[in-house]
């Protein structure tokens, strides 16, 4: 009989990898210690003012489909203005403001008194020179779209050179933050106290949307229950903070509801300026 060898031994000898003791040769950069002072220690003081206001914030999506064209034709014919798509959305702020005066108010330090302000003065944060800053263009509801285009362009160039002045920078009642001019979709805006909202706007991008009447059309055209039909549009994600001591996310909702009509659908907003 053939004689029997033993199975190969699982143990196998696991070999030590070389420990390296120490670490690669390199240089440290030194420290730089600057002083919190200027613009930056006025943003310390209003930034830590805000965060102990009870907030919320509320997002939705806005199809600006119709609006991106609609820039697109105005910007062929009026070559002299810088026409971007801010304008169209501080005016229609202005236009939903008429029904929600909360929106467009101002509250004491010690939250005793709301005070709903006359004017639509809406603050729009900028990156200037200075930093972060919040000038705001005085009576929207008095002005056109083209005027509010003109004006943005005035305060963005002033902004760019560090001149804008204590006028442009004070008595905002609203504001919005346009963090889309340079990138992302959702942002949770801060309070610029006593102001009681404040809107982020994020990118406006192309995305595949399903049609809205979708589910009559599949049920009567396709028996495919995956069936979708389907359309590229232009979607702005909004997110929306306010002072949930004087705000509620009703009102948020429905105001931005309303916002959301008019962009959807900009001719309404051309007629009603
Ligand atoms: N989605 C897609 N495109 C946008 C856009 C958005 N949300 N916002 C602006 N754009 C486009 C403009 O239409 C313009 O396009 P064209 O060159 O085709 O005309 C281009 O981007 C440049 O716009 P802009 O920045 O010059 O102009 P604006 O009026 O939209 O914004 C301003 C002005 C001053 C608000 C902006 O430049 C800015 O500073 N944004 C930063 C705000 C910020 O820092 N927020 C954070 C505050 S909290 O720290």
């Amino acid at each position: 009989s053939t004689p029997i060898s033993p199975p190969p031994s699982p143990i196998t000898m696991k070999q030590t990898p070389t420990i390296k003791t120490q670490p690669p040769s390199t240089t440290p950069v030194a420290d730089r210690n600057e002083p919190i002072k200027g613009i930056r220690k006025a943003m310390v003081k209003t930034m830590t003012q805000a965060n102990t206001v009870p907030h919320f914030t509320y997002s939705d999506e806005y199809d600006m489909t119709e609006l991106v064209k609609l820039r697109q034709q105005l910007k062929k014919q009026s070559k002299d203005i810088k026409i971007s798509y801010l304008p169209f959305i501080i005016k229609a702020c202005s236009q939903a403001l008429n029904n929600y005066s909360i929106l467009n108010a101002h509250v004491d330090a010690k939250c005793e008194n709301i005070t709903y302000k006359g004017s639509h003065n809406i603050g729009i944060a900028m990156d200037t020179k200075d930093g972060l800053l919040v000038p705001n263009i005085k009576n929207v509801q008095q002005l056109s779209i083209m005027q509010i285009a003109n004006e943005l362009t005035r305060l963005q160039q002033l902004g760019k050179v560090g001149k804008l002045s204590t006028t442009d920078l004070t008595g905002g009642t609203f504001s919005l933050s346009n963090i889309g001019a340079i990138g992302g979709t959702y942002a949770v805006p801060v309070l610029l106290l006593p102001e009681v909202a404040i809107g982020a706007l994020g990118k406006i991008v192309r995305r595949v949307v399903p049609d809205e009447d979708d589910d009559e059309n599949s049920s009567s055209s396709s028996s495919d229950d995956d069936y979708c039909s389907c359309r590229v549009r232009s979607i702005m994600t909004v997110s929306w903070s306010a002072d949930h001591r004087v705000i509620d996310g009703a009102t948020m909702a429905r105001f931005s509801n309303e916002l959301k009509y008019l962009l959807e659908n900009p001719l309404q907003l051309l007629i009603n300026q």
